[in-house]
Formats: C-alpha cells, sequence, structure tokens
C-alpha cells in the first residue's frame, strides 16, 4: 500500500538543475545528476549523502547558548513517535534535495530507553520505518555509526574506557548498530572515536588504552564477517574536540595504528575537511596520505573557520577546496563504496528550514564545479606533466637503479665522485602551477 506522507516543507519543491545563468536560489546551478564527466554522470561521481545528526536532530545550540532551530515538527519531546516523525522529515527532505544518500549515528535516529534491550527495541522500530522510506524513496545508506561520546557513561571513553563494563556496553551497541546498517544494506560503516583519547596523560594508561581500541576493533572485524555485511569499515581522523588529543588523531596516525594492530586491510578512512585543519593539515594532504596507503575511502565533506579554532562543521562552499579534494579523488578513480557526506551544519543563525536547502544546495554545487574544474585540469594535462618532466632523472640510469632497489651506497658514492656535484637546476614553479589552477577556476 501507497501511502502518501504529510509534507513538512511546504511551499519547497523538488530542487531542479537551471543552470549557472539561474537566479533562483532554490535551483542547482551547476550540480545537474545526469551530466556526464569523463563518460560518468555527477551523481555517481560525487555520490552526495545528508547527516541526521546535524541536518535533522541539529538544535544549532553553542555553548553559550540554546539551540535557535525552528522546526515546525518537533514536539519538545525525544519520544519514539517524535523519532518516527522525524523519518519521514528525513525522507521529504532528501527526496526533494535530490541525494543519493544518507548516514546516521544509532541515537539520531531513536532515543534510548531504560537499557540495553528497550534501546535496541526503539533502534528496530525505527529501522524498519528507514527501510520502508529507503525503498519508498530510492535513498540509500552510505554509512551507519554508534554513538559512543554523547551519554555520561562514555565519560572517559567507550573502547578506551578505564571501565571494562564501558568497553562491554560499546560493544554491545556497536554490534547492534553494525546489525541494523547490514539490515538497511548500508555500503560502509564509520568508527569515530570521539572520546577514544585523553583529557591528560597523568590519569591515562596510553598502551593499555590503545590495545583494547585495536581489540575492540577486531571484535568488530570478526561480527562483521559473522554476519556477512560487506560493507566497508571507515576510521574517521580527528585529532581532539572533544578530547584534548584523539588516537586517531590524523591520516598518518590512523594508518599507523591499523599496521600495528594489522588491521589496514579491514580498514579505510572518512576524511572530513574540518579535522584535517585540526590537525594542522590541509584536506589535499590527508587525502594524498590516504590515497598513498591505498586508504582513502570516503569523505566527510565540510570546512571550518580560520579564525575559530574549532570544529566549526561549515557548508563547504570555497571552488579551490572542493577543485583540490576532486583532484584527488578522480586520482584515485573515483569513490568506491564512498561518497560525499555532508558532515556540516547550518549556522546558528541560519535558523528556518529553508536554510538547510540553501546550505546543502550551496555545498552540492560547489563539489560539482570542483569536480568539472578538476576534469577539466586532468584533461589539459599540462599539471601532470609538469609532475612528471619533475622526476623525470627517475626514469633512467642512476635513478632507475635506485627504484628499483638496485644500488648501493658505494655504488652512489663512485657515480657521484665521477660526477663532482649536482646543481639545483630545476624550478618548482610553484606560482606557475597557482597560476594554472586559476585559469580553470
Ligand atoms: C565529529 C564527526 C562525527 C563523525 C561520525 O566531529 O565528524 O560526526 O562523522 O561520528
Ligand atoms: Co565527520
Amino acid at each position: 500500500m501507497k501511502r502518501q506522507p504529510k509534507e513538512f516543507f511546504a511551499g519547497i519543491r523538488k530542487i531542479q538543475y537551471e543552470g549557472p545563468h539561474s537566479k533562483n536560489p532554490l535551483a542547482f546551478k551547476h550540480y545537474n545528476p545526469d551530466e556526464l564527466v569523463d563518460g560518468k554522470p555527477l551523481r555517481d561521481h560525487l555520490r552526495f549523502s545528508v547527516t541526521y545528526w546535524h541536518t535533522i536532530r541539529g538544535q544549532l545550540a553553542d555553548m553559550f547558548g540554546a539551540g535557535t532551530a525552528v522546526r515546525p515538527w518537533e514536539d519538545g519531546t525525544n519520544s519514539l513517535e517524535m523519532a518516527k516523525t522525524r523519518v519521514r522529515v528525513a525522507f521529504e527532505f532528501m527526496e526533494k534535495l535530490g541525494v543519493p544518500f544518507y548516514a546516521f549515528h544509532d541515537r539520531d535516529v531513536a532515543p534510548e530507553a531504560g537499557g540495553l534491550r528497550e534501546t535496541n527495541r526503539n533502534l528496530d522500530a525505527i529501522a524498519k520505518l528507514l527501510k520502508e522510506e529507503q525503498q519508498r524513496t530510492g535513498v540509500k545508506l552510505l554509512w551507519g555509526t554508534a554513538c559512543l561520546f554523547v551519554h555520561p557513561r562514555f565519560v572517559h571513553g567507550a573502547a578506551t574506557s578505564c571501565n571494562a563494563d564501558v568497553f562491554a556496553y560499546a560493544g554491545a551497541q556497536v554490534k547492534k548498530a553494525i546489525e541494523v546498517t547490514h539490515a538497511l544494506n548500508g555500503e560502509g560503516y564509520v568508527f569515530w572515536g570521539g572520546r577514544e583519547g585523553y583529557s591528560t596523560l597523568l590519569n591515562t594508561d596510553l598502551k593499555r588504552e590503545m590495545d583494547h581500541l585495536g581489540a575492540f576493533l577486531h571484535l568488530a572485524v570478526d561480527h562483521k564477517k559473522a554476519i556477512g555485511f560487506k560493507g566497508q569499515f571507515y576510521i574517521e581522523p580527528k585529532p581532539k574536540e572533544p578530547t584534548k588529543h584523539q588516537y586517531d588523531s590524523d591520516a598518518a596516525a590512523c594508518l599507523n595504528f591499523l599496521r600495528e594492530y594489522d588491521l589496514l586491510k579491514d580498514f579505510q578512512l572518512n576524511l572530513e575537511t574540518n579535522h584535517a585543519t585540526l590537525a594542522g593539515h590541509t584536506m589535499q594532504h590527508e587525502m594524498e596520505v590516504a590515497i598513498a596507503a591505498g586508504a582513502l575511502g570516503s569523505i566527510d565533506a565540510n570546512t571550518g573557520d580560520l579564525l575559530l579554532g574549532w570544529d566549526t562543521d561549515q557548508f563547504p562552499t570555497n571552488v579551490y577546496l572542493t577543485t583540490e579534494i576532486m583532484l584527488s579523488i578522480l586520482k584515485m578513480g573515483g569513490f568506491k563504496t564512498g561518497g560525499t557526506n555532508f558532515d556540516a551544519k547550518v549556522r546558528r543563525e541560519s535558523f528556518e528550514p529553508v536554510d538547510l536547502f540553501h546550505a546543502h544546495i550551496g555545498g552540492m554545487d560547489a563539489f560539482a564545479r570542483g569536480l568539472k574544474i578538476a576534469a577539466a585540469i586532468r584533461k589539459d594535462g599540462r599539471l601532470a606533466e609538469f609532475v612528471k618532466q619533475r622526476y623525470s632523472s627517475w626514469g633512467s640510469g642512476i635513478g632507475a637503479k635506485i627504484e628499483a632497489g638496485k644500488a648501493s651506497l658505494t655504488e652512489l658514492e663512485t657515480y657521484m665522485l665521477k660526477k663532482g656535484d649536482v646543481a639545483p637546476n630545476t624550478s618548482g614553479r610553484q606560482e606557475f602551477l597557482e597560476n594554472l589552477i586559476n585559469e580553470f577556476i
């Protein structure tokens, strides 16, 4: 039976592509899902995803002030009934926006109840509804995750808590969250260690906590295999906030951790722009580090504010940023299970429901432009050719010998004694390359 859902965003029709000259704020100027870039539709290149926690649950509070969000459908409770209504709201929003994916934490979609059993029951009731709405709309689950950071029980961490019972609770919760993600055909599952770190080393056995985190992830991999879940597992690096130091601090730290605990084959990285900047890196840096290890899986698309030192989770509108990101994505051959997940929230001052549309439309258009610009830069070929030429000395002679692992230090000495010296004879041409990128933007 086809149900006609109540309309929550009345007056807003499905967002259409109207082209770059449109002045309609509720239309795409650059994101035409059917348009082909390198023979592949934009929809499949970008694989946009809406986050349940910000877009549906975000109340726009900050540490100095109460939430400002005007959401006429909210009844002021966190009841199961309210959670059911929110599912309808979410899918109407995603349908009107035209995104193919969404992502959620277990506790975003269903409320905690008296104990784990009752809480799981709530989650099952909502998962049933999510499945119905996925089938009705065709919107799919990019990834699921467990919220192991809001509830006070996780005050000292989840997998890295000093309390073994908390580890056990977190394990039970993750088991259920993976099962629900599996039941909803999620294409992935994310581990973000919000409280897996420390506030002071004075009270922390760092080695023991890292060992526990490694063990926890192994248990998750075992369970994934046991239930036949084929989705991709991701770790999402972030250096700090809420903890002073998070163990998954950046891409390099995560890769080292995964290697040390023999988990590299089971995980990829989900990289978030604002987390990269908090770690003192660019998003491009994080992406290149992950790609170099064959471990870039998905991205959380947002941006920070250079004047604010915390995770502001703003919608990305900077075309330089999206161009750099898409250059890396195209270089690695595109997303497989991953996508562009808007882990971003509207500003506290942007409190009307329509602002949710403006924010996502802007982010999607910025990424569509970034994709087209990146594809044009690649087609032009000058950038790639420059990089290739820069390393040309490695293609033959001593360079080729070193790369093949066939040179000894004695041989290098003999070679250089004969040559005498080597001059810094090629310019890095940074300004030339920056100008080249600007030609396309
Ligand atoms: C927090 C963050 C999380 C993860 C999922 O900074 O990015 O929302 O994306 O837990
Ligand atoms: Co994130």
